[in-house]
């Protein structure tokens, strides 16, 4: 596509923007492609800027459960940007989806709302710091919690494909505090706790790992981060920005019957524009300033526009029959990848949590980073090229989670199968 209009732009970009991007995994690094540059989207399409359309698995990384340009959000928004676009003092919306996501998510007694997925968890940290008056944290290699300094251990998503899971800038001196164990390995877990006795805050878990692919937490897992955390005095935190109403209204708290002590969300509940938010329990929230000495604070914080579009989403998230009918598209789609695979002789490792699901170029089971960043990362860049090729839009890494929407038709997802079947034949 060297004389493409996204090429052009792409060209264009890299003189004002850092790598031509404002969030790395956009550029279509590691997969050895120039990266399209959007127009429009529309229900599962988007279409990029020379009007080629593609069947879109990215869904802006999970907030488009809906697909894009619902007409009941897009309305809602038009609507409210009527009313202004921004306060910076509390409106009434904000009472309105703090209610919602507490009706929604038991564990969460009291939120705040934030921009991005990277505010929830950095805010949710420092509270857990606070609470504690402990300093270091646990999280996961290969799970992806945003870029804020102490997070950036190890972590998944674009850090993960880009090879700098612990990255440049972040001083030895904040990295000190962050201790990494292994997913899915409980004992990974205690060992760090036993040599850190008492100085561990908070546990900070993806309960549906999708930052390394997607890694479903093993039997037990998850309920033995709550077993542990209660013990200890921890802070158990699950990130679900990314699983938070994606793989159940209530998220995976709901499906896997675990209770964190906090919650931090993002995504779908902004419905596209840019929300994030932390939760939990009163006693933990009640420290957050100003009800209490914990800082936080934030311009667009409860954005009246992100609150809008957070609040149609998920009042059309509650329709009946939504997410078992996302699970029926979900479950065709991802075994007819599945098969098409087998039937080509390509060695894949399926895996898939409702919605969220991924093609693991592996011979093996992936169960954690050291697993996941064995697979042959050159064939699913072949893999890849060859989708965008036949017009369906996978994310551009192989640590990263596709998502289904519920306007994905079935030929939709026929069509993707198909040429699936293609592509595997032609690597
Ligand atoms: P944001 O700051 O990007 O809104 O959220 C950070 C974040 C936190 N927690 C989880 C579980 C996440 O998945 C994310 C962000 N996810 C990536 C996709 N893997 C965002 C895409 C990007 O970085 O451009």
């Amino acid at each position: 596509m060297q004389n493409s209009r996204s090429s052009q732009l792409f060209q264009k970009a890299q003189q004002s923007i850092p790598g031509g991007v404002n969030s790395p995994v956009r550029a279509f690094r590691s997969v050895g492609s120039d990266p399209l540059f959007i127009k429009k989207a529309l229900g599962p399409r988007i279409f990029d800027e020379d009007g080629n359309g593609f069947i879109d698995y990215v869904g802006s990384w999970g907030p488009m459960i809906l697909g894009h340009c619902h007409p009941q959000v897009a309305a809602a928004v038009k609507a409210a940007v009527d009313s202004g676009c921004s306060f910076g003092a509390p409106t009434e919306l904000e009472i309105t989806l703090a209610e919602m996501v507490i009706a929604a998510v038991p564990s969460i007694e009291m939120v705040r709302m934030v921009s991005s997925g990277t505010e929830a968890t950095m805010s949710a940290i420092r509270l857990a710091r606070g609470y504690t008056g402990r300093d270091n944290i646990i999280k996961f290699s290969g799970c992806y919690h945003g870029h804020s300094d102490s997070l950036l251990v190890k972590a998944g998503s674009g850090a993960a494909t880009f090879g700098v899971p612990d990255s440049p800038g972040v001083p030895a001196d904040f990295a000190r505090h962050t201790l990494t164990a292994t997913y899915n390995d409980l004992d990974s877990v205690r060992a760090l706790i036993a040599e850190n006795k008492d100085t561990v805050a908070c546990i900070i878990v993806e309960p549906v790992a999708g930052n390394m692919g997607t890694v479903p937490p093993r039997e037990g897992f998850l309920e033995g981060l709550r077993e542990v955390c209660t013990q200890e005095g921890i802070v158990l935190i699950f990130d679900e920005v990314m699983s938070g109403f994606r793989v159940a209204y209530g998220g995976a708290q709901e499906v896997y019957g675990v209770t964190p002590d906090m919650t931090t969300l993002g995504k779908i509940i902004g419905g596209g524009l840019p929300v994030g938010a932390f939760g939990g329990k009163k006693e933990i929230m009640s420290l957050l300033s100003p009800a209490g000495g914990v800082y936080q604070a934030g311009t667009l914080s409860g954005n009246p526009l992100a609150m809008t579009a957070g609040i149609e989403t998920l009042k059309l998230l509650q329709q009946d029959g939504f997410y078992q009918k996302l699970e029926e598209k979900s479950a065709f789609v991802a075994q007819g990848i599945a098969k098409a695979a087998q039937d080509a002789g390509v060695p894949i490792y399926s895996t898939r949590v409702g919605s969220m699901f991924c093609a693991f170029f592996s011979q093996n089971p992936v169960y954690d980073w050291e697993s996941a960043a064995a697979c042959d990362t050159a064939a699913f860049g072949k893999y890849f090229r060859a989708m965008l090729g036949e017009g369906v839009y996978l994310a551009p890494s192989q640590f990263e989670t596709a998502f289904v929407s519920i306007s994905h038709t079935e030929k939709d997802l026929e069509d993707t199968i198909a040429a699936a079947a293609r592509c595997f034949k032609a690597l």
